[in-house]
Order: structure tokens, then sequence, then C-alpha cells
């Protein structure tokens, strides 16, 4: 291992900056990982989203300093989103990190369970506050008020807002870099309707560019739908949302929620519009998001014993290009013929760069940005040279060809595209694999123990729901729904729930979750 994780939660073990170590010769260490993605998954995952150099681990439990690898991953996927928004007239806005007790409070029916979570400032200085400040772990009661000074007349609306920043929700189960921290990075997309109509309207649209970002970026199969009435935002309306599954562990992982809020904020912060009779209506809410989570659940899809596999797309580097020096032969020559590749690539529009550094062997060289997820890996040798050509190597299923060197940036965007490809199909097989129908009770606890993503005919009753959560609580947590899917499988006439043996209403996906 190049680096170790800074020991559990606790972060920061190895004494991070600036410890007065004795000066260490940079040498060869060695390279790889300690443990199989099959057999340990939470060490995998720690020692990939470190050694990949995604992830340092920091002395405050659950909090993660995000590096280039992932940062750039990050600024892809809002660069992407939002452009998207913009055509749908999303405003760029930035409301305040701190919210008084008071305005926090103002919203206290959705608040009390959340209570424990929020992480207040008490102190400036040796100085006590007047009153402590909290720190937002969501925005609605940030923005709301202002959205009810803000808004008068129908011709005010639609008020479309997003911001992204982070929010801070101090959780006390185990924290996982990117997938449960307690400061983590999102946009907030936060909008006003004078009709439901335009409500649901937008809450399909952003949950459709939620499923893009899975699916077409982070090549992660996602599914769109609704969730129960216990699993939904209780501030709100109805939740949809796009859920992914985690294989090796048997956990549903919800992905980004878009919410309809209905009118429920509207009259708690009194946000109405004079409608065209002159009379006052209140407005039509929604409320969005989607974190830094998702990249956890990319590394999570596709990660394996070398290390990070990235989506092309993804990716900050799509090719890295190696020299491969021989003994007795003009290594200049072959490090000019890499920079000439990298050069040609990069005017291609392809994120490409090379590793020439000399205290490194070639083989240790592929492991590190095996280790780092990069796409695509080119060799250049003396034989390459001679015959004018180059192996380019997949990191997705380890493919080599031999490319003639006039065709490369032709074959280099091909395999992109079919490494992203790939990448997306696979994790779906994978998913599917996963997949059990179940239509009694007893099915389902051998489903559930099987690390399968449950389908299940449900008769929608939130007390049933209670029950499987009591039924099924363990070490391992409770099963609960995930959603019910938009896309439904026929319900036969007579079905019955899984759970209660009432008439069953819909198809639901059901299992443990993260
Ligand atoms: C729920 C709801 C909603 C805007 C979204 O999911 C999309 C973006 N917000 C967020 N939620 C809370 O309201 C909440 C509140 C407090 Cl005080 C807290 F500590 C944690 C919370 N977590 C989630």
């Amino acid at each position: 291992m190049s680096s170790g994780k800074g020991g559990g939660g606790g972060g920061g073990g190895k004494g991070g900056a600036g410890g007065g170590k004795k000066k260490e010769v940079k040498k060869e260490t060695k390279l790889g990982m300690a443990y199989k993605k099959d057999d340990n998954f939470g060490e995998w995952y720690s020692e990939v989203v470190v050694n990949s150099e995604m992830i340092e681990y920091y002395d405050i439990s659950g909090c993660y300093i995000l590096r280039p690898w992932a940062m750039e991953i990050w600024e892809f996927l809002k660069e992407f989103f939002d452009a998207e928004i913009k055509k749908l007239k999303l405003k760029p806005y930035y409301f305040p990190l701190f919210v008084t007790e008071n305005v926090l409070q103002k919203e206290k029916d959705h608040i009390e369970g959340f209570a424990p979570e929020v992480a207040w400032v008490t102190k400036s200085g040796k100085s006590d506050l007047e009153a402590p400040i909290a720190i937002r772990p969501t925005s609605e009661t940030v923005m709301y008020p202002y959205f009810s000074k803000w808004i008068r007349s129908h011709r005010d609306l639609p008020l479309r807002c997003n911001q992204w920043c982070n929010v801070v929700r101090w959780e006390f189960s185990n924290p996982t870099p990117f997938i449960r921290s307690r400061e983590f990075l999102w946009q907030e997309g936060h909008t006003a309707f004078a009709t439901k109509e335009e409500a649901d309207e937008e809450v399909l649209q952003i949950l459709e560019l939620y499923r893009k970002i899975y699916e077409e970026f982070l090549a992660v199969p996602v599914s769109k739908g609704r969730k129960s009435e216990m699993e939904k935002f209780a501030g709100g309306l109805y939740t949809t949302s796009v859920e992914a599954f985690i294989p090796n562990t048997g956990r549903g992982v919800q992905g980004a929620t878009s919410h309809c809020l209905g009118q429920n904020f509207a009259k708690m912060f009194d946000i109405t519009f004079e409608n065209d009779k002159g009379s006052r209506s209140m407005v039509w809410q929604n409320s969005w998001a989607y974190t830094t989570r998702s990249i956890g659940v990319m590394v999570m899809t596709h990660g394996d014993d070398k290390g990070l596999v990235l989506p092309p797309r993804v990716a900050p580097l799509q090719v890295i290009v190696i020299p491969v020096p021989y003994k007795d032969v003009d290594t200049t020559a072959i490090v000019n013929e890499c920079k000439k590749t990298v050069e040609t690539l990069e005017k291609a529009g392809i994120r490409a760069d090379l590793d020439t550094r000399e205290n490194y062997s070639p083989g240790w060289k592929y492991s590190h940005w095996e280790m780092k997820g990069v796409p695509l890996r080119i060799e250049i040798g003396p034989k390459d040279m001679a015959n004018n050509q180059a192996r380019v190597v997949r990191r997705d299923n380890g493919a080599k060809a031999d490319i003639p060197t006039a065709d490369l940036v032709e074959k280099v965007n091909g395999l992109l595209d079919e490494v992203q490809k790939n990448l997306f199909e696979t994790a779906k097989q994978k998913r599917d694999a996963c997949l059990k129908v179940v239509n009694t009770w007893d099915e389902f606890i051998v489903a559930l123990n099987d690390k399968k993503l449950i389908l299940a005919p449900w008769c929608d009753e939130e007390e049933v729901e209670k029950d499987v959560k009591a039924r099924t609580k363990g070490d391992l947590g409770a099963a609960k729904t995930l959603c019910t899917p938009f896309e439904q499988p026929d319900l036969p006439e007579g079905t019955t729930c899984f759970a209660s043996g009432k008439p069953a209403k819909k198809w639901s996906f059901w299992g443990r979750s993260y």
C-alpha cells in the first residue's frame, strides 16, 4: 500500500501533515490493494478511495478531504447539470451557511426528527454568542422567508433557485467517504409555481437529469420511482428518487431526490401570490438535490481488486501514456514519441497525460494508474516506435491492442465510448442478476439474506412497512422500501401483498439500504 487510510473513522491516525520525520529517500514502494472487493468490501472501499487519491482522511470523524481526483469528477457532473437546469430557467443563488434557531424551528414538524443532526456555533473566540447559530443541514428555512418576500404577484412566478454549496448533518451511524459524511457538497434546487401541474412536470424533468448523471456519466444503472409515505420527505407532498444497488453488500442506495412539496411550506412561510382574479393563492413548490454521494456509488459499482475504475466521461484523465524504455535503446526518442502522442490526443479533445517519472518502473506505473482507474493506458517502447504503433490497454477488461499511430485518435475515441458502454452494461447485468421477484414473506426473507434487490407486491400501507421494518431489524439494519418503480410489471387481479396478505396495489423495491 502506498498510503494507509487514517485509521477507521477517527482519521488522521498517521499524524497528517508536517510530522517531523527524517527525510525518506523516495523509492518504489509496494503498490496494490491489501483487500479484495469480494472478501472485505468495507475495507476495500476505504482503500480504493484513499489509494486512488480521491480522499484523504481528516482528524474529524465523518469529514474527508476531497482531492483533485474526486473534485474533477464533481466538476464534470456540475458542468452538465448546471447547463441543463439553466435551460430550464433556473437561476443561481447563494444563501448563507448560518441560520438562527428561531428560523430553523419555524418548520418544527419535520425538523424534530432531524434535530440531533444539527450542528451549532455557540462561540466567537472565548465569548458565547448571544444565541447559538445553526449550520444549514438543508436550506428550506433559510430560503423560504425570502420567497415570501419576493413573490407578490403571478408575474413573479415561477421562481426557480439553485445553489451549489456544502451542508452539514452530524450523523452518528458509521461514516463512509462520499456515501455518508458529516459535511457534503450538493446542489439544492428550490422552485415555486402558480400551479401543481407545472410543479409536477418539473419534478420529473429533474429526475430525468439525475438518471442521466448516474447512467450516462457515472455508468451506474438506477431505477426511477416514488418513495413510500414512510420514506418520503416528511415536509413534502411526494418524493421521487433514483435508486442504485450495490451487489456486494446487497444494499440499495438513494442516488438523488426530487420532491414536490405541495403547498405545505407555502402555508408555513406564507408564500402567496395575487392570482389573475385579484385574490391570493398559495404557491406550489419543489425541492431537489444530488450530492457527492454519487461519486461513492460510482466507486462501489465499478471498482475492482486493482482499485478504481473510472467511466471515461467523468475520468479526469482518460488516457495515460507510459514510455517503456529498454536497455541500450535511446530513451529520449521514446519519451519524445510519448509527448507527441499526448499532444495529438489532447488536440483531439481527449484528456491525456504522460508519466515520465524516472524513479518508477513501467510496471509500477501500470499499477499506479490502474489504481487510479484511468480508462486507457498507452505503452510505447522501441518495438512500437519501429512499427509506428502504440499498445493500448483497457482498464475495464484488460484487453490489449496494437494500434497504428495514424489511427490512434479515432481508435482511442472508439475505445473510450466502448469502455463507457461496457461499464454500464456490466453494472446493469450485475444488478439485474441480483433482482429477485418475491410473492411471499418466506421468499422475502430468503432473498433478503441472499443480498437480493427485492421486487414485491405490496398493499402500500404504512403500518405494513413499519411491521416489515420491525420484523427484519438486526445488526445489518432493517429492510424498507427503496421506491415504487415507475416501470411497473403486470399486477394480475388477486395478487396479494407479500407481507400482509391484503390485496396488492403495486410492485415496490425492498431491501436494506445505505
Ligand atoms: C430533508 C429535503 C430536501 C432540499 C431535499 O431532499 C432536497 C434539497 N431539501 C431534505 N432533510 C431535512 O430536511 C433535514 C433537516 C434537518 Cl434540520 C437536518 F438536520 C437534516 C435533514 N436531512 C434531510
